[in-house]
């Protein structure tokens, strides 16, 4: 059985998105929240399910969270740890530790908008496509390598929330699949490049019709 920990900062969706898939062969053996109101530690915990909350307010530098983060992380003996919506960005030596086991789910279609308000910045350029990646996280913010991408079509109408909501449909479904393939052993990091079992439609996904 394979340890999966979860780290969140608000809502979790996404973290329950991969709890509900039931990815066979693992366990979700703790979700751990940057934030303690983040509202996914209450799901979390109704599922007995242990959370645990490392408040990045009460360390003085990113160095000291990221060495407690990482102590608690490691208690849990993980397998893989997962960014569902984790809004701290992590140095380099926490990302080193965790090279090839750690995933990301981020709001845009990389390697176009790394960092934050991804929607609004694909509006104000007038791209006709959005989406969501979910690649390994490496020290370079939101550049890790890429291991499947959702689509979605933008209409004139569009916001940057009504995007946000489409695209996180389609992270419900991206999210879990990756989690399912990278337990099942079909998907792999090696020398810096992203190896995957023969199973290609399970790197792209757009919304059913
Ligand atoms: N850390 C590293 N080293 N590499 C990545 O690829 C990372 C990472 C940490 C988080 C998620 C990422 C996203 O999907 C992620 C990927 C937070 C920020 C940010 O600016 C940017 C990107 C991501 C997460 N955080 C601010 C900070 O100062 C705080 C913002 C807030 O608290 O609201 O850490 O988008
Ligand atoms: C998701 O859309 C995720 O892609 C994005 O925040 C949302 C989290 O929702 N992540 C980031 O912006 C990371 N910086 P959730 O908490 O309901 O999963």
């Amino acid at each position: 059985m394979k340890n999966i920990v979860i780290l969140i900062s608000g809502r979790g969706s996404n973290m329950q998105a991969i709890v509900n898939a039931g990815i066979s062969g693992a366990r979700v053996a703790a979700v751990i929240a940057n934030r303690p109101d983040a509202a996914g530690l209450a799901w979390a915990a109704e599922r007995g399910i242990a959370t645990e909350v490392v408040d990045h307010k009460l360390y003085p530098s990113r160095e000291a969270f990221d060495a407690a983060l990482a102590a608690t992380i490691d208690s849990h003996q993980p397998d893989l740890v997962v960014l569902a919506g984790f809004m701290r960005i992590l140095t380099e030596g926490f990302t080193r530790r965790y090279e090839g086991r750690m995933l990301n789910i981020h709001p845009s279609l990389l390697p176009a908008f790394p960092g934050l308000h991804t929607h609004q910045r694909a509006l104000e350029m007038g791209c006709k496509v959005a989406g969501c990646t979910v690649h390994f996280v490496t020290a370079e913010l939101d550049h890790g390598p890429i291991v499947a991408q959702g689509v979605v079509t933008l209409q004139d109408d569009d916001t940057a929330d009504s995007i946000a909501a489409r695209v996180l449909t389609l992270e419900h479904q991206l999210y879990p699949a990756a989690v399912r393939r990278f337990v099942a052993g079909e998907l792999a990091l090696h020398d810096g490049k992203v190896k995957c079992g023969d199973n290609p439609a399970a790197s792209l996904m757009s919304p059913a019709p």
